[in-house]
């Protein structure tokens, strides 16, 4: 069964992985300002640990559209003490980046894994993952945070987006990245209407063509909260659905910030799987 390496650990990729958001942000469209001290996010990271997330994500800089950007040392100085911490207690910790400097400093205090939300395409990007085993999430946007919102345009969303995950998984071996440390995301809601998400949804085993496993993230987006009419506090039944249907799909990985929710759905689908794992 194909496996996920990242830094120490290594996944198996049987059963979907669940990747718990910890936003360090005062801004982020959905938690911002809930963990404003590091005390109160380790604290939650290691909540959502118990219950269940196989990898903590860390964010420090807010990508929702129109997000200003974070001058680098504040990025690195929100993160550092909730890394180290989180680290030292044994933790899968992700850290969503797309500053060079930034990754070769987590990777220094012990971050499993790079999750970049420009697929490693800033000079300096691919070098400062390639020496190390970390895992790393490769994501599509289209333009930037400023502005990839103001209109999403592509001839056929699924290709397009399909081609610049093959491009960079390209970039990333010519490196000398092993395939086994590498995830794809479509990016959901970087630079794609409503439709275009969904079009994107639908078709997400046609991006598992480069042979590499898929992480989704969607929780409490605005795709959610197009179709649910609700706004972002209350769109944990539309998140879970999303998730789920992403499986279906074939993503192998979930990213999400209802974990207790979002683990209880997948035992269940998984019970629907496999019924001889069920139990008596
Ligand atoms: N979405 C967000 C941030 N990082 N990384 C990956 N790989 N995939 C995603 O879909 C993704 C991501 C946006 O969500 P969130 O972190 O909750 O909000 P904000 O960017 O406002 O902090």
């Amino acid at each position: 069964m194909h496996a996920f390496q990242c830094g120490d650990f290594r996944f198996g990729l049987d059963r979907t992985l669940v990747m718990g958001v910890v936003n360090l942000t005062p801004d982020s469209f959905s938690d911002g300002g809930a963990h404003d001290t590091p005390a109160v996010a380790i604290a939650h990271a290691e909540l959502l640990a118990a219950q269940g997330a196989d990898i903590v994500d860390l964010g420090a800089e807010s990508t929702r559209p129109g997000a200003p950007v974070l001058p680098l040392e504040e990025e690195w100085s929100r993160l550092l003490p909730v890394l180290r911490a989180l680290a030292k207690r044994g933790l899968a910790v992700s850290v969503d980046t797309y500053k060079p400097e930034v990754m070769r400093r987590a990777l220094a205090e012990g971050a499993a894994m790079i999750n970049d939300i420009q697929g490693f395409r800033l000079p300096g990007a691919v070098a400062a993952v390639a020496g190390s085993v970390c895992g790393l999430c490769v994501m599509h946007m289209q333009h930037d945070p400023a502005s990839m919102q103001l209109a999403p345009a592509y001839e056929d969303v699924v290709a397009e987006v399909h081609q610049f995950l093959a491009e960079r998984v390209a970039a990333l071996e010519l490196a000398g990245i092993e395939r086994a440390r590498i995830v794809l995301d479509p990016g959901f809601g970087f630079g794609k209407t409503v439709r275009q998400n969904y079009q994107l949804m639908h078709h997400l085993d046609r991006l598992r063509a480069a042979g590499l496993p898929l992480l989704v993230g969607v929780s409490r987006k605005s795709m959610i909260g197009a179709i649910t009419g609700r706004p972002v506090g209350e769109r944990l039944a539309g998140s879970v659905a999303a998730a789920l249907g992403a499986v279906a799909h074939g993503a192998s990985i979930v990213r999400v910030h209802d974990v207790a929710a979002t683990v209880d759905a997948l035992k269940v689908w998984r019970a629907i799987a496999s019924p001889e794992q069920a139990g008596a």
